[in-house]
């Protein structure tokens, strides 16, 4: 059954660009309610940690450098069947694959500098927002 949590982190160059306000404006006005935000400066080893399922991919390397490379914002976000409605709202990873009017769509540069990140199953998204956030940093009740 499909959990109502994904988890996003606005990327270096979404903050880079000033960013962050124009994009979680689109994530809410989709319908999602955020859960837990902070905005932290990720080393290569704890890029590495997050990104670990790719350790054996060629642009591993490249891809901490980048994750690293300035503050970016995770965030957990809450709305039903959250994980495929995120994906759906940032579109494909190479911004030029992805559909007009999505986030990676309007703001992305390239597959690497893509804007925004969200959990590809409910399983890692738990295991992603276990990541970034203690169960203390969550809010527990929205309404
Ligand atoms: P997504 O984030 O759309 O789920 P994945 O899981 O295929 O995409 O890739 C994980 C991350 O690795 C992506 N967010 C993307 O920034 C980066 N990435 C994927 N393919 C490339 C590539 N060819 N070159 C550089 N970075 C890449």
């Amino acid at each position: 059954m499909a959990t109502n949590r994904t988890l996003t982190i606005l990327k270096p160059d979404c903050v880079r660009k000033n960013l962050q306000g124009a994009v979680i404006k689109q994530i809410q006005e989709a319908g999602f309610k955020v859960v837990a935000l902070k905005m932290i400066r990720l080393t290569k080893d704890t890029a590495g940690g997050f990104y670990e399922v790719h350790k054996e991919r060629p642009f591993y390397g490249e891809l901490c450098d980048f994750m690293s490379s300035g503050p970016c914002v995770p965030m957990i976000l809450e709305k039903n069947n959250a994980v495929a409605d995120f994906r759906k709202l940032i579109g494909a990873t190479d911004p030029a694959e992805a559909e007009e009017g999505t986030i990676r769509k309007l703001y992305a540069d390239s597959k690497g500098e893509n804007i925004v990140h969200g959990s590809d199953s409910d399983e890692n998204a738990a295991i992603e927002s276990a990541y970034f956030f203690p169960k203390s940093e969550e809010v527990a009740n929205l309404a």
